[in-house]
């Protein structure tokens, strides 16, 4: 799985744009994966939604993920499922969703990431590495001197989540990040299909055209 830009859809920071239109939007710009989240909707619209998103990503040959509801990425045929460290243990998870299912686990310490990795998960969702707005209990800013500290602990890959944008992309892959995971950047822009071919360009090194 090629983690490179990673998005979450956020229908509450982009009033007026749904989840699949956000969806459409950054796959049109180049995002990898899409990580449907929602805290509010129930299992019967989130399974609509979910089904939709699958589609577009399959046209785009891109990744699929829900956040928190295994129930939902299995019925949909998602790839994986992302998980924080309050939720269903990685080991349970496994037990009903053998690999190649995905399952990322959010983590903010190098111990939480150690376990993460024994427990058998596939990727590691390391943040907030910077301040942010978004996710109001995220805690403090790890900076990207915990991806390093990761990165020489552990093998799974590492996505970069929180406060990140343009300006600090690259210290996040220098740090041993293999991808980043973003929503205000790019859901919060004018149009979010350049704001994602921004991102997509600065990670394959070419000099943003846009
Ligand atoms: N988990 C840790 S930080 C965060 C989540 C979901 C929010 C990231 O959003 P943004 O807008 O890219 O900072
Ligand atoms: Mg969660």
């Amino acid at each position: 799985m090629d983690y490179g830009l990673y998005i979450v859809t956020d229908e509450i920071l982009a009033p007026g744009c749904s989840h699949i239109q956000i969806a459409r939007e950054s796959l049109a710009g180049g995002a990898n994966i899409i990580q449907l989240r929602d805290k509010r909707r129930g299992g019967a619209e989130l399974y609509i939604i979910a089904k939709e998103i699958r589609s577009l990503c399959n046209e785009y040959s891109a990744g699929f993920i829900v956040n928190d509801r295994l129930d939902i990425a299995l019925l949909t045929g998602a790839d994986g499922v992302h998980l924080g460290q309050d939720d269903i243990p990685v080991s349970a998870v496994r037990t009903l969703a053998p690999r190649p299912f995905i399952i990322g686990i959010s983590v903010g310490s190098v111990e939480e990431a150690i376990l993460a990795e024994k427990g058998g998960a596939d990727y590691l969702g390391v943040g907030p590495v910077y301040p942010t707005e978004t996710k109001k209990d995220a805690g403090p800013a790890v900076g990207p001197s915990l991806i390093r500290k990761i990165r020489e602990k552990t093998k799974i890959p590492i996505v970069a989540i929180g406060g990140i944008n343009l300006s600090n992309t690259r210290d996040v892959i220098d740090a041993g990040a293999d991808g980043i995971a973003v929503i205000s950047a790019v859901i919060c822009s004018p149009d979010i299909k350049i704001a994602s071919r921004k991102f997509v360009q600065l990670l394959s090194g070419k000099p943003s055209v846009v």
